[in-house]
């Protein structure tokens, strides 16, 4: 076979749903009309609303943004010392902690599913710990019934960082329904999207009140300000956008499950090269399609092949790598150490997001794949 030819264009590993402007317009329309721009406006409660019946959960508030929205959760759970938590994530999880006060204890990931290995906890917890702080990454459901006997036998809160994973279910239950908070993150480059977002989801209606008043300075009236909170409050703009991206999610979905199939398809059985899983009591979200490249059968490792993509014009997205524990600002934690995080450290020089998206299509990821199939045999 001769070298497949560039793209035009460059190909990113993502691009933003934009639904058709008019759909924005017309809700900016609403927000002029009311000349309300932040603060609880209309837009934020109708999305609110709508976020919780789609998440499928009781409680929900809406942030600017992922990182406030944990940095707020972790604070609303009244944390203190340790949190076990992932190295294989994006930089705001493991940040969020060091914002809290609270020291990151790194615990290995399981194999097939890249979340915190359930079964390597245990041996972390000490009296110090109080919490978990898991990652269903890529969207992949952490084992979160073994993480919630672990939580009840040691009294520990769970908190999930789902950015990755809107609209994910296990056996019709919105991820949103394990642990004590989840995290969801509505940035550009998520399945939903407010350019910039985020969202905490909870069960216990008591810690409404208090999330509130941590995203909204603490204040509790004109008279009283009773936390130090942050400013974490989506504002009118963000939730008119994500009012107008919602109606287009379920086809976005659609489009990347055939973006998915034709990449499952073309690259299925090529030796060296294992593609993503998808658990059939599980409602995937189709963040991102992450192959994993064994060097030695593959015959390259994954920078190469990262690299010639490149010449492609394709531009595929090592997340994540470097680990978290190999960042200069967590280099005095004892569980840091390479050899107490071996899968993490060998899934992490093996992974490559490939371009994932709705607009992408089915003859694009084709493309995609066949270059990857070049690159293998040459
Ligand atoms: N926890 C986890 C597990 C996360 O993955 C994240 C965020 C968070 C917490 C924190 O949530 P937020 O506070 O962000 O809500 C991106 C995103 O900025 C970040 O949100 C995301 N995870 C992370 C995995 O990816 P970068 O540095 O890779 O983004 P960037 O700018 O290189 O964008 C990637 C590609 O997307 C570009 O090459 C082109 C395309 N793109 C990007 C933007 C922003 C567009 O086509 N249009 C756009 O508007 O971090």
């Amino acid at each position: 076979m001769g070298s497949p030819k560039p793209f035009a264009d460059r190909i990113f590993v993502t691009r933003p749903l934009l639904p058709p402007l008019q759909d924005v317009i017309r809700r900016l329309r609403e927000v002029w009309a009311a000349q309300w721009l932040t603060n609880g406006g209309a837009q934020l409660q109708l999305l609110e609303e709508r976020l919780r019946a789609y998440l499928k959960t009781s409680e929900l508030l809406l942030f600017n943004n992922g990182t406030t929205a944990l940095m707020a959760g972790l604070r609303a759970l009244e944390l203190h010392d340790e949190v076990i938590t992932t190295p294989f994530t994006f930089a705001a999880t493991t940040h969020s902690l060091a914002w809290a006060g609270l020291c990151p204890v790194f615990c290995d990931i399981a194999p097939d599913t890249m979340c915190l290995d359930a079964q390597r906890i245990e041996p972390l917890i000490t009296r110090r710990t109080s919490a978990i702080l898991a990652v269903h990454v890529y969207g992949n459901l952490c084992d979160v019934r073994r993480i919630q006997a672990i939580a009840e036998r040691h009294d520990l809160k769970v908190i999930y960082d789902a950015a990755h994973a809107f609209g994910c279910e296990l056996d019709g239950r919105g991820v949103g329904a394990f642990g004590d908070i989840t995290m969801y993150s509505f940035h550009a480059t998520k399945l939903f999207h407010t350019a910039e977002g985020g969202a905490l989801a909870f069960r216990d209606p008591a810690l409404r009140a208090r999330i509130a008043l941590l995203r909204n300075f603490g204040i509790e009236n004109e008279n009283e300000v009773s936390l130090p909170g942050l400013n974490g409050k989506m504002n009118e703009l963000q939730a008119a956008l994500g009012l107008a991206v919602l109606d287009y999610v379920e086809d976005e979905r659609r489009r990347r499950a055939a973006v998915f199939a034709t990449y499952q398809e073309q690259l299925g059985g090529l030796d060296g090269l294992t593609t993503p899983t998808l658990p059939p009591e599980q409602r995937p979200s189709y963040q991102y399609f992450v192959v994993r490249i064994d060097p030695e059968r593959f015959g390259k490792d994954r920078d190469e092949v990262y690299a010639r993509l490149k010449q492609f014009n394709v531009y595929a997205r090592k997340y994540f790598h470097p680990l978290v524990s190999e960042y200069a600002c967590y280099r005095d934690l004892t569980t840091r150490n390479a050899d107490h995080l071996p899968v993490a450290r060998r899934v992490a020089s093996q992974v490559l997001s490939l371009p994932c998206y709705g607009a992408l299509g089915a003859d694009r990821a084709q493309g995609i794949a066949e270059i990857l199939r070049f690159i293998h045999e040459h």
